[in-house]
């Protein structure tokens, strides 16, 4: 990327979990600022720009209830996601172990189905909400945390309810995985990498040949 590439980015990002777990709050949360309570159930790509450290940021965010995102591993839905997405925000709420159960088998489909599609390495965010519930609590951080760490994925907790800037964090977060992701793939060698990577092979023939 060079000169006003390099300070523009877009990136898709889906939004899976449970029902209840506060998947709209926090989605509405990092859009508006806002905690409203309710949400309703109508699926909803939210689309919004904002800059940060002088580069413009356009993402495209994929929020639908928990009923209409068949996420099963055979699903055209699912694959429709997964195609279309450059990361992941799995939400779960602290007070409820069966939606943390599910975080864990979301992961396993999606790396299913990106490995089934031949795709590269998705980001994904794993985001416990409810933080505000902390005497309801139910699974640990470290829980949460350990899961990130076996998975490769991000961790973050979260109360969509009280804190706007914890929500923030996880988007940043996540987009920042996503520029590293795509400059993996699409940083191109150089000169000055192809000249180095050259003299290491040279330097091995060398050394073989004592
Ligand atoms: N205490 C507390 N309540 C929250 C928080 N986030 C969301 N809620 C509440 O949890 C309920 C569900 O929130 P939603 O954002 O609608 O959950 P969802 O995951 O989008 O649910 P579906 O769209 O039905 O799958 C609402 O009553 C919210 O007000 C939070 O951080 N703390
Ligand atoms: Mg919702």
């Amino acid at each position: 990327m060079t000169g006003l590439n390099a300070l523009k980015m877009d990136a898709n990002i889906v939004v899976l979990g449970t029902d209840n777990v506060g998947k709209s709050a926090v989605t509405v949360r990092f859009l508006t600022r806002r905690f409203i309570g309710e949400y309703g159930d109508i699926e909803t790509i939210y689309s919004h720009s904002f800059s940060v450290d002088g580069r413009e940021l356009t993402l495209s965010i994929w929020d639908s209830p928990y009923s209409q995102q068949d996420i099963s591993t055979s699903s055209s839905l699912c694959e429709k996601r997964l195609q279309w997405a450059d990361g992941f925000v799995l939400v779960y709420s602290i007070c409820d172990r069966a939606s943390f159960n599910m975080v864990t088998r979301l992961i396993q489909s999606i790396k299913a189905t990106k490995e089934y599609m031949g795709l590269e390495k998705v980001p994904i965010a794993i985001v416990g909400n409810k933080r505000d519930l902390h005497h309801r609590r139910t699974v640990l951080s470290e829980e949460g945390r350990l899961l990130a760490l076996a998975s490769g994925c991000q961790f973050f907790e979260v109360s969509a309810a009280e804190n706007y800037h914890s929500v923030i964090m996880v988007f940043h977060g996540l987009v920042d995985r996503i520029r590293e992701s795509r400059s993996v793939i699409k940083k191109p060698a150089g000169i000055k990498g192809i000249v180095k990577s050259m003299s290491a092979v040279f330097a091995r023939r060398r050394t073989d040949s004592l």
